[in-house]
């Protein structure tokens, strides 16, 4: 694949999840809309209220399937505002969509719904998750047999207002050389419907083996977990946020720690950056999403897809995003 290919250009999709079920690839993306509200650093302007799923059996060239709405605010008892990233994850022939909303105190807590099929649609749960909070959930279902779930977010994703999976009294975002806030990982329990155990930290490592600074904004993750295998490698990857890249780090099992490793995309057009990383038919694709079809519209991104390679060391070669 030569060039990347924006997926769907009728309409404005972001924060990919993507996973290969059967002989086919089912993007699972946020879908925004033109909400009127004025940005902000808390992220009000990605006021989106429903999912679509896409699906293709070719992704360079193929033709892809709008399966239209699957979820929406509408339909979930506990919602409040802002469907942001989801995830799906199949088990024993049901589908779990994992997604972010906040309730109607205007928290983050994390939601599933279930489908019979991968392209839904989604049935909500009347509750959000026992325990969850903040935002981006992915989830990796790991050889073990068991599904472990990332997630977490900074500023407008509230994981600053957590500390040891308590809500604090007050929000508290360390600087400088204090250690960089974690994105959180549990393992999912066997009914795929709670937390099987305490969410515990993703702990990102230097190359002197020191957890990453909060003051170390290039290379801190700040939101979008993503985690993909490798050659038996586990790659964590994530965006630092507000200095715009997707970087990742790697260790041998799903809890960490992690060895930072360098910048898989630098900057694109547009504040966020987000993706999913899958292999397909022996290739691996970076999906992600940039404003570049929007002319700059942070809160109206479109999705896209490039082929990702690796080095002979297992080093993934970086991309240039959109913004250089
Ligand atoms: O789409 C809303 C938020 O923007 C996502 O949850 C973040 O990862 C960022 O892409």
């Amino acid at each position: 694949m030569n060039e990347p290919r924006y997926l769907v250009p009728g309409d404005y999709m972001a924060d990919p999840a993507v996973h290969v079920f059967g002989d086919t690839v089912y993007i699972y993306p946020s879908h925004d809309r033109e909400s009127g509200i004025p940005e902000n650093d808390n992220g009000d302007h990605f006021d989106m209220n429903d999912y679509h799923v896409f699906s293709t059996k070719d992704i360079e060239n193929g033709p892809v399937t709008d399966h239209g709405v699957v979820l929406k605010v509408a339909d979930i008892p506990w919602a409040g505002r802002q469907l942001w990233d989801n995830d799906v994850a199949f088990k024993d022939g049901r589908y779990y969509m994992y997604f972010p909303l906040k309730d109607k105190t205007d928290i983050f807590r994390i939601g599933v719904a279930v489908a019979d099929k991968p392209e839904g649609p989604f049935v909500p749960m009347s509750d959000p998750m026992k325990g969850s909070y903040s935002i981006d959930p992915a989830v990796l279902a790991d050889k073990d047999g068991h599904h472990y779930m990332y997630f977490g977010g900074l500023w407008g994703g509230q994981l600053q207002r957590y500390k040891d999976n308590k809500a604090l009294e007050s929000a508290y975002l360390p600087e400088g050389d204090e250690p960089a806030l974690p994105a959180r990982v549990a393992r999912l329990a066997d009914n795929m419907l709670e937390f099987a155990e305490e969410p515990r930290p993703v702990i990102i490592l230097d190359e002197n083996g020191q957890p990453l600074k909060a003051g170390d904004t290039s290379r801190r993750f700040f939101e979008a977990s993503w985690m993909h295998v490798y050659n038996g490698v586990y790659y964590f990857s994530y965006s630092t946020g507000d200095t715009h890249r997707i970087c990742y780090a790697i260790g041998d099992n799903p809890y960490g720690p992690f060895t930072y490793q360098g910048v898989i995309l630098t900057p694109v057009v547009g504040w966020t950056t987000h993706h999913a990383i899958v292999e397909f038919k022996g290739r691996w694709y970076l999906f992600h999403h940039d404003c570049v079809p929007s002319k700059g519209k942070t809160w109206l991104r479109s999705l896209k897809v490039v082929e990702l390679s690796y080095d002979a060391q297992g080093r993934i070669l970086p991309l240039k995003g959109t913004a250089e």
